[in-house]
């Protein structure tokens, strides 16, 4: 049934395509061939973006061993079936820094499972036990909602699910929602050990969905719906997928978002991308928000109970989506 549906779409945008270099002719308007190929291209939807953060949202902080975490885990799957051609469920347990054993769940969304040549695009779905860069110290052991920091990401990419969905790509693509990226070390700690981070894409690094497993390459989406966002170009995307980094930028700019997409160097971030590279060689990069002007080198709210629904702007959404979406759909 699915696939009939696809082939019709596919029919449905030849004849649109066709319908519109008519037009082009039959005015004496000579079309460029980039904008016929932009016809084709599926339009993003970025309230339907924002609808989806508000929905994880509303289970409240989605910390691993919580009933909102069960909850918010159980819907996305649901919503990742009813987009994807399969849906792969890879549930775990694995130690804490501070020793807690966590149950995690990674959620993953195969369409085409029928091509080669696959992309893989990710963010992770927990968000953090506490918000330690808070400016109240009270706060500093308080869950957070992390519209931003979590569930921006998701949101943008089940959008795409949905317009995958109802637009066969040309490219196998695979979404990842990764599980307890964010429950690394407690600053208060005072060291910083990095592989406290990331523990569901550590884990699918090791143990991936299929044992031959490849991508041409990744996407990672981190932060991503902030108002004023900035994505500069991050280290550890530059040192394992320079080439990824340029096009996605390029794509972005010739988009029009060359306001958020910079062509500046940024930090270097231990983030669920860096498994991916150092693990599984894959390619990958990291689209995150980073800015200069905080302690941290995030957006303000980082980390903090103010990291709610409000700091979300539907315009940085829909410059990452659309960004994204035509990366897709010129493979
Ligand atoms: C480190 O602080 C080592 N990594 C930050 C990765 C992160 C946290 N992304 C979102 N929250
Ligand atoms: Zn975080």
């Amino acid at each position: 049934m699915l696939k009939i549906y696809s082939l019709f779409g596919l029919i449905l945008i030849t004849l649109l395509s066709c319908g519109s270099r008519q037009a082009g002719t039959e005015s004496g308007k000579d079309t460029p061939e980039s904008s016929i190929r932009q016809l084709n291209i599926p339009e993003f939807n970025a309230d339907s973006a924002y609808t989806f953060i508000e929905k994880q949202l509303s289970f409240g902080p989605r910390v691993p061993n919580t009933q909102a975490h069960r909850e918010a885990g159980q819907w996305l799957a649901s919503m990742m079936d009813t987009y994807a051609d399969t849906l792969y469920l890879q549930q775990s347990r694995v130690r804490a820094w501070d020793g807690n054993i966590l149950n995690i769940k990674n959620i993953i969304g195969v369409f085409r499972p029928d091509m080669q040549r696959r992309i893989l695009l990710c963010a992770h779905w927990d968000s953090r036990p506490f918000a330690d860069y808070d400016p109240d110290p009270a706060n500093h052991y308080t869950p957070i909602d992390g519209a931003n920091d979590g569930a921006s990401g998701v949101g943008v990419l089940l959008e795409i699910a949905r317009i995958l969905s109802e637009n066969e790509p040309g490219i196998g693509v695979d979404i990842i929602f990764f599980d307890a990226e964010d429950y690394g070390i407690h600053r208060l700690e005072g060291r910083s050990d990095e592989d406290t981070w990331a523990l569901g894409s550590q884990y699918w690094a090791r143990n991936p969905h299929r044992p031959d497993y490849f991508a041409r390459y990744g996407i990672l989406l981190d932060m991503v719906g902030a108002s004023g966002a900035t994505f500069k170009r991050e280290g550890y995307s530059m040192m394992y997928a320079p080439n990824i980094v340029r096009q996605v930028w390029d794509i972005a700019r010739r988009l029009g978002h060359s306001h958020m997409f910079l062509n500046r160097d940024g930090g270097y971030i231990i983030d669920d991308h860096y498994y991916i590279n150092t693990i599984r060689n894959i390619p990958t990069i990291n689209i995150i928000h980073q800015d200069e002007s905080t302690p941290h080198g995030f957006f303000p709210e980082w980390h903090t109970t103010d990291d709610t629904i409000d700091v979300i702007e539907i315009s940085t959404l829909r410059a990452v989506g659309e960004t994204v979406v035509n990366v897709i759909y010129s493979e």
